[in-house]
């Protein structure tokens, strides 16, 4: 694999320890989700994004206040790097009284307005014309905020994804499309659902730009979001980022995997974006120690907030129903 290892600029340094943070934040968050679904205490469907942390903190590390993320299933980290606390999102999927919907979105369908994360959706391709929306509202206020809205490549395939960027081109809208190309489709790889592998070209037929950058580089992702952010801002109309990445784990969890081939997540593991950024400061002369206490602040972090979250009351029986709209 061709990535760059080249070290930092020495005051590149101490940004990039807090994008290490943030990664092993997020990697902390979903192995403690999974061994809650484990236990039992968390119930139902479980995505998580293990690997593909650098696209949720280079692009979060991108965005300003006010603009607007929404997510799929899989959007822990989403969640997480647009800034809410993890133990919101800890007692949201324990279905606490404590949660950021108080118990009642849980894993697939929190959101957390006040931190910028509109939320999550289970539809797969559904989230692109809401943020379609969200963009319009932003024009007609002038405020200034864009919408990003991520999906996988499987969506790339769903009708309401191609609307969405039909209509954003035309109107100029500041939504920028992420796509996480993970390669699969819940169990079935790309080259068994398209022709030509290489999703961004299809924003030319939009009439938009559309660029593929590695997903597992967090300064790439991040330096790519802040120009087309800056594009948005300034009315030159939508981008498609296709972001290149991996599932270390499986669709959901319980997935077995028995559909990947034999070696591939071992691969995979040794370019993953957390091993590469470690990487990367080390040659930038950053010790050992300084990269372990990071990660050690990351788990002490998702380890107080699992406490906290499992001593909250469960949600509400009496209250359930309230603001339910579906
Ligand atoms: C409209 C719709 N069709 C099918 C499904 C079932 N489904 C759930 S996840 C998924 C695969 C999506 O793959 P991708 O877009 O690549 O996202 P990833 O899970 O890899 O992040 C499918 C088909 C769904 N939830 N919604
Ligand atoms: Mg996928």
């Amino acid at each position: 694999m061709n990535y760059t290892l080249e070290p930092l600029a020495a005051d590149a340094v101490s940004e990039a320890l807090e994008l290490l943070l943030t990664m092993h934040r997020i990697r902390f968050l979903e192995e403690k989700i999974s061994e809650l679904r484990r236990q039992g205490d968390i119930q139902g469907s479980v995505h998580l994004c293990i690997g593909q942390e650098a696209i949720y903190a280079g692009a979060c590390a991108a965005l300003q206040r006010g603009d607007r993320v929404f997510s799929t299933y899989r959007g822990h980290g989403w969640a997480l790097a647009c800034g809410v606390p993890s133990e919101g999102i800890l007692a949201e999927l324990l279905a606490r009284e404590t949660g950021v919907c108080r118990g009642r979105g849980g894993s697939a369908y929190f959101s957390a307005v006040d931190w910028g994360f509109y939320g999550e959706n289970s539809i797969v391709g559904a989230g692109a014309p809401i943020a379609c929306g969200a963009a319009l509202a932003s024009l007609h206020a002038g405020d200034g905020a864009i919408a990003v809205t991520a999906f996988g490549d499987g969506a790339m395939n769903q009708g309401a994804i191609a609307e969405a960027m039909n209509f954003a081109s035309y109107q100029r809208l500041p939504v920028m499309f992420v796509c996480e190309n993970n390669t699969y489709a819940e169990l079935t790889p790309i080259a068994e659902t398209v022709r030509d592998p290489a999703l961004f070209r299809r924003a030319r037929a939009f009439g938009m730009d559309g660029v593929r950058i590695d997903g597992n580089n967090v300064h790439e992702v991040q330096t790519c979001v802040a120009h087309y952010a800056k594009q948005l801002r300034d009315g030159k109309g939508p981008v498609l980022i296709e972001m290149m990445t991996q599932r270390l784990v499986g669709h959901y969890y319980g997935d077995m995997q028995s559909y990947r081939p034999a070696g591939e997540v071992t691969q995979a593991k040794l370019h993953e974006p957390i091993v590469r950024l470690r990487e990367r400061l080390r040659r930038s002369g950053v010790s050992e120690d300084t990269l372990d206490a990071q990660c050690a602040k990351a788990a002490l972090d998702i380890n107080e907030a699992t406490q906290r979250a499992l001593e909250a009351p469960l949600a509400s029986e009496a209250t359930v129903m309230e603001h339910l709209y579906a």
